[in-house]
């Protein structure tokens, strides 16, 4: 299997994070958005929609879309139980993390980061709605230890990409103890060192 993916992006991160977490085999095939990468012919011959990550495999069987990666990769193991309900439970942090966390959270750290705007100059409304996004998961997680179910799944990967990344686009975390505790397990169960929570 090839994974198609820019490292700096957070989307790309959860297909590694998960792929290594299974112990896959894969080559990541380093994918530049910064350099119009994801737009030659090539690269649309093969995924239509233009984006990072995406997979392809032997057979020529090609898949984008971070979640619906996760989905597939993650089939038949612990991550993504046979239950139909938890299964329901997880898609809806998937559909949630894709339009109410990721459009502001990666979006503000894409505008300090690539576009090299000061804290200030992100987009206000795209903050107030991350903050809002940061807010509901520290409800969710005050008296819990996982998103989706019991147990760590993909849906703890899929918002922990961009939620221990948090503050490189300005959001603060240190005032929620129930998102930096979740942060630390996810992170350990992993296995893989703490992003610095600096907010600069
Ligand atoms: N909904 C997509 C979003 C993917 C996405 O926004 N990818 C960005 C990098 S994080 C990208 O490929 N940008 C380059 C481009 O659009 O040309 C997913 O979850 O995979």
């Amino acid at each position: 299997m090839e994974i198609y993916g820019d490292t700096a992006s957070g989307n790309c991160q959860k297909i590694r994070l998960l792929a290594d977490y299974l112990g896959l085999h894969y080559t990541w095939v380093p994918v530049d958005i910064t350099k119009g990468q994801t737009r030659t012919a090539d690269y649309l011959a093969k995924f239509p929609q233009g984006q990072v990550p995406a997979i392809a495999f032997d057979d020529g069987r090609c898949l984008a879309q971070s979640n619906a990666i996760m989905r597939y990769l993650a089939r038949g193991s612990r991550l993504l139980p046979d239950d139909a309900w938890a299964q329901a439970k997880i898609d809806e942090w998937l559909f949630w993390e894709q339009y109410s966390h990721e459009p502001y959270i990666a979006v503000c750290r894409f505008q300090m980061l690539y576009q090299g705007r000061p804290k200030e100059a992100r987009e206000a409304w795209r903050v107030e709605r991350g903050e809002r996004a940061i807010d509901l998961m520290e409800n969710q997680l005050v008296d819990r230890e996982w998103l989706a179910t019991g147990a760590f799944t993909i849906a703890d990967i899929a918002l922990v990409a961009y939620s221990r990344l948090a503050h490189e686009g300005g959001f603060d975390l240190s005032g929620r103890p129930g998102v930096t505790a979740w942060i630390s397990r996810c992170e350990n169960a992993l296995g893989i060192r703490r992003a610095s929570a600096v907010c600069s």
